[in-house]
């Protein structure tokens, strides 16, 4: 795949990347990457950071000086692109994003990216993407449109509720989202999102909660049981003027159950401490009694028994979400989709590392009939390269955290814009 760098096969050549170490929404370093393509066209990307990892995501690299930024320092993953990377995809004419991610892959020569860091690796292949799409003169997420898919404007899942690795509070579930999945168009669905967040905090600050916010900008209360949680979302969404389900504006869950799964191999959940088993008959009541549409990580990223349980007893009726478990990787969702777990998988482009591998990841789960929820990290930048692809992928299923605070409402912002600038893009989950 990788010619000589001697060898002229493509068009576009790239003259200049740099990096630098720039923070994040937590207040932790990160990589930005510049890529410059001969005749001037400058693309630049923000690099996204998770808290609550998969164990086979792609590695971050971090330089663990704890002399600076208590060891999250990022200088060898942004030397890694300024000194390796640069010498590696200067000069050589690149056919395509294809190409520049397997050379990028190459180089690195490790299965995790962490020779040079898949934070490193992640941040150039986006900018790089940006940059072609501009020398080809299309939208991001056009260029990201892959050939016989139909672009759609996503249903935002915005995080109103945190808890777990998020916030500080003593609840167990990480995300507790609401989706306007009947709304009629993008914009009235981020209107929703909105007057829902605004009715919430109202309603909190009545039952004399805090309304402090977690690491995604979701409220973080002093509340243990998810159920309560729930009981009160479908209470903000009616004050705010919704019908609460699936036909107005429905409920998603990301537990992140790998969290709270402990080595007596028990799901540790408000004091209680339950099997997959239970876990799973938990869920069942939970979708009967409130309109939760899609559960992510249910269940952990090691009981792929309990998911198969999980996704027979309620993957007829219920989003069934893989994140841990799945971690972007096309080849570990083909074995999923062989093997009847779950129905549909998070996407999350630093999880396996480049472009290329994410938009094979959505292709298997396309034709595994698996369903595709893109998402941002909980650690994350004013980027908004996440909104294009959920467009392009034509998924219909975008997660950016709440639909407050500068990183968040970025990616929102960007499906307005997109919403805008092409009226006639059909909004929500594709029909199935
Ligand atoms: C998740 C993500 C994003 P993190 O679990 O889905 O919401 O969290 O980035 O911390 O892994
Ligand atoms: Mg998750």
């Amino acid at each position: 795949m990788t010619a000589p760098a001697t060898a002229v096969t493509g068009t576009h050549q790239i003259t200049d990347i740099g990096a630098l170490e720039i923070l994040d929404s937590r207040g932790r370093p990160t990589p930005q990457v510049r890529v410059t393509l001969a005749g001037g066209i400058a693309a630049v990307a923000g690099v996204p950071s998770g808290a609550s990892t998969g164990s086979r995501e792609a590695v971050e690299r971090r330089d663990g000086d704890q002399g600076r930024f208590r060891g999250l320092g990022v200088l060898g993953a942004v030397e890694a692109v300024n000194g390796e990377i640069a010498k590696r995809l200067t000069g050589y004419r690149w056919r395509d994003l294809a190409e520049i991610d397997a050379a990028l892959i190459e180089l690195d020569g490790t299965a995790g990216k962490e020779r040079l860091g898949a934070n490193a690796i992640v941040g150039v292949s986006m900018a790089c993407a940006r940059a072609l799409a501009v020398a080809a003169g299309r939208e991001l997420w056009e260029w990201l449109t892959p050939a016989g898919v139909a672009p759609r404007l996503p249903v935002p899942h915005f995080n109103v509720i945190n808890g777990g690795v998020h916030a500080p509070n003593p609840l167990d579930f990480q995300e507790f989202m609401i989706a306007p999945l009947g709304a009629p168009t993008l914009a009235e669905a981020v209107r929703a999102g909105a007057e829902i967040y605004g009715a919430l905090r109202s309603l909190l600050a009545e039952r004399g909660q805090v309304t402090s916010l977690g690491d995604e900008g979701g409220f973080a209360p002093q509340l243990t049981e998810p159920e309560e949680v729930l009981a009160l979302l479908v209470t903000a969404i009616t004050a705010a003027g919704y019908t609460a389900g699936r036909d107005g504006v429905a409920i998603a869950l990301d537990p992140a159950s790998s969290e709270f799964r402990h080595a007596d191999g028990r799901y540790h959940v408000a004091g209680q401490k339950l099997t997959s088993m239970e876990m799973v008959e938990r869920y069942a009541e939970i979708t009967e009694r409130f309109p939760v549409w899609l559960i992510e990580d249910g269940l952990a990223e090691d009981d792929w028994d309990g998911w198969a349980v999980l996704t027979e007893r309620l993957g007829e009726r219920v989003q069934l979400v893989g994140d841990d478990i799945f971690v972007t990787n096309p080849a570990i969702i083909a074995d999923a989709i062989s093997r009847r777990v779950a129905n549909a998988s998070l996407i999350k482009l630093n999880q396996i590392g480049t472009v290329t591998e994410t938009l094979e990841a959505m292709a298997t789960c396309r034709r595994g009939g698996y369903a595709q929820l893109v998402s941002h990290r909980s650690g994350e930048t004013t980027d908004s390269f996440i909104a294009d692809l959920a467009v392009g992928s034509g998924c219909g299923e975008l997660k950016a955290g709440a639909p407050a605070r500068g990183e968040r409402v970025a990616k929102y912002n960007r499906l307005l814009e997109i919403a805008a600038a092409r009226p006639d893009l059909p909004y929500g989950v594709p029909p199935a």
